[in-house]
């Protein structure tokens, strides 16, 4: 049988990578581009310029990345048997289309590059990036015109955020008001790159419009008092156009890419999304279901029908179910701070996880929870925060705190006691802060995925595990760096036959490729050891960072 393909786009900060497959998320190619290695002319470093709180991309780079990830895609697939298309880009980011650019879309000629074309379609030719926070003045509007942090997170998903677009699209009206004027759209990541593609402007999607810190997420509308910031709420909302919430073909392909890379002319296009939305797509998972990223830092996914905000994390709307969303939670200190541990126990810089994993390992199967057995009065609860902390928002610290009953005492903590005591802390902040967010009975995720750099170790994994205590089992996966462009691509075939999400994706993944997590028989006196513990967990917050 012939099989349709599918394409997902991914530009990301530092590349342009394109995953091709059937019909059955089958992996036919992947592609990428390099800013930095293709487009040495640009001179960007990491795919950008950054200029001290100021971190931009130009827009032209991105458009000749496009341009040769065609070339590249075309020399290794059919592209005349793409039938769909989306993408999932990096979040925050803005594009600012000028007055010229719907007709410039509409008539684009291959005998000419998009960056050749489209150049003079743009009020500004950089796009500022996550990574700019240049916008203290205009979050700290933005907060005052709702009445406050939480209150913006109650709207919007999230509190203010230099990176988020609202605050930067109002620091473009505020220092370049030529920009602003001339700027007949702007356009997020991903739906710049769904307009190249479709030849005419493509609305924001609901999902990546929630990185704006400007869409009102239960009113589905742009907040009316966030726009007056603009002093014209009506040129404002039409600069921004309408934020769409479908998940069907907004277009088909522009014929550009048709004639020029012999796309198939029926090939649809469907809304693009964020790169994190869209890596929750990657994978089988329904409501409860999590996803923690041990990286360099730690981040955790969760999707959830609970729409509970807080300063701490943000919200985002879900990029197909609607009604459901998708909770994230982004911490600094993640593998640095573990590192640190390690080295400590191993008293050397070898970098060898063999005694920390052999220390957790011991104490997991002695069945201890904060450093000691249950019959124990005394617990250990530390916080490890080599790096500034966003959860909670504190400076770099590091905390040991001995409980008997109600008193506490300061560091009086043998140093192997670091190793369980971080994997604890780390896991019990998640639990607390996902639990609101969760439906299931027991209030526990249904199913952990372990995704990132430490997913490789299976001790940590367990440790973790132990304290969120998932009811569906959890499961390291082994390689997820392609997984936004991957999702991407699933939405796109998602969308040519329609139905529940949920279900398309389970019948398409082959869950025996995931390794499971076991956790040690000591641990298993108690379904879950650590329910009192996070009570624990709050009140030594509370003790150590009191203006939390
Ligand atoms: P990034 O978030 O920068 O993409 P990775 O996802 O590659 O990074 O994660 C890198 C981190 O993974 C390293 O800092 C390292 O501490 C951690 N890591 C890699 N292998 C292991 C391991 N076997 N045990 C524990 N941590 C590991
Ligand atoms: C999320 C964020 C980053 C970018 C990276 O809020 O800023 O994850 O999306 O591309």
């Amino acid at each position: 049988m012939e099989h349709n393909y599918y394409l997902g786009l991914d530009l990301s900060t530092q590349q342009l990578k394109g995953i091709v497959v059937d019909d059955k998320l089958k992996q036919i190619a992947l592609e990428k581009v390099d800013f930095d290695a293709d487009f040495p002319a640009y001179k960007t470093v990491k795919g950008v310029y950054a200029n001290g709180k100021e971190v931009q991309a130009p827009v032209a780079m991105w458009l000749e990345a496009l341009d040769l990830l065609f070339t590249r895609l075309g020399k290794v697939v059919d592209l005349g048997k793409l039938h769909g298309v989306s993408g999932a880009c990096q979040q925050h980011g803005s594009v600012y289309w000028n007055t010229k650019a719907a007709s410039t879309l509409g008539n684009l000629t291959e005998s000419q590059s998009l960056k050749d074309q489209l150049s003079p379609a743009f009020a500004w030719d950089l796009s500022p990036n996550w990574q700019d926070h240049s916008t203290e003045q205009e979050c700290q509007q933005f907060e005052a015109a709702v009445g406050g942090p939480d209150k913006l997170a109650e709207i919007t998903g999230s509190k203010a955020h230099h990176r988020f677009t609202g605050p930067q699209i109002l620091k473009v009206k505020h220092k370049m008001p030529q920009v602003y004027d001339a700027t007949d759209r702007v356009a997020l990541v991903s739906s710049f790159l769904a307009s190249v593609l479709a030849g005419q402007y493509v609305d924001i999607e609901v999902s990546d419009a929630c990185g704006m810190n400007l869409w009102d997420i239960a009113n589905r509308q742009l907040h009316p008092q966030l726009l007056e910031l603009f002093g014209d709420k009506e040129g404002i909302s039409q600069k921004i156009g309408p934020i769409n919430q479908a998940t069907a073909a907004v277009s088909k392909v522009s014929a550009y890419f048709v004639q020029k890379y012999g796309v198939n002319p029926d090939c649809a296009v469907i809304p693009f999304t964020g790169d994190n939305p869209g890596t929750i797509l990657s994978l089988p998972l329904q409501a409860n279901d999590v996803i923690v990223s041990l990286g360099t830092s730690t981040t955790a996914l969760v999707v959830t029908n609970n729409y509970v905000p807080s300063p701490l994390y943000h919200l985002f709307a879900h990029p197909v179910s609607a009604g459901s969303y998708m909770g994230m939670l982004c911490y600094c200190n993640g593998s640095l701070a573990r590192e640190k541990v390690r080295d400590a126990v191993n008293g050397d810089n070898s970098g060898d996880w063999t005694k920390f994993n052999l220390i957790a390992q011991q104490a997991m199967e002695q069945g201890k929870v904060l450093g000691s057995n249950s019959d124990s009065e005394c617990k250990r609860i530390g916080f490890f925060f080599p790096l500034a902390e966003i959860i909670p928002s504190v400076d770099s610290c590091q905390h040991r705190l001995t409980w008997r009953g109600d008193a506490v005492t300061h560091d009086d903590w043998p140093a192997d006691a670091d190793v369980l005591g971080i994997l604890e802390s780390q896991a019990l902040s998640i639990r607390y802060r996902l639990t609101p967010m969760l439906t299931s009975a027991d209030r526990h995720p249904r199913r952990v995925y372990y995704v990132g750099g430490a997913s490789a170790n299976p001790t940590i994994c367990a440790a973790l595990t132990r304290v969120l205590v998932p009811s569906g089992g959890a499961f390291r996966v082994a390689d997820m760096s392609d997984a936004c462009a991957f999702g991407a691509a699933a939405k796109a075939a998602h969308s040519a036959v329609g139905g529940q999400w949920e279900e398309f994706i389970a019948q398409r993944t082959d869950s025996s490729t995931f390794a499971s997590v076991t956790v040690p028989d000591g641990s298993r006196d108690s379904a879950d050891s650590y329910s009192e513990a996070v009570d624990l967990f709050v009140r030594s917050e509370a003790q150590c960072f009191k203006s939390d």
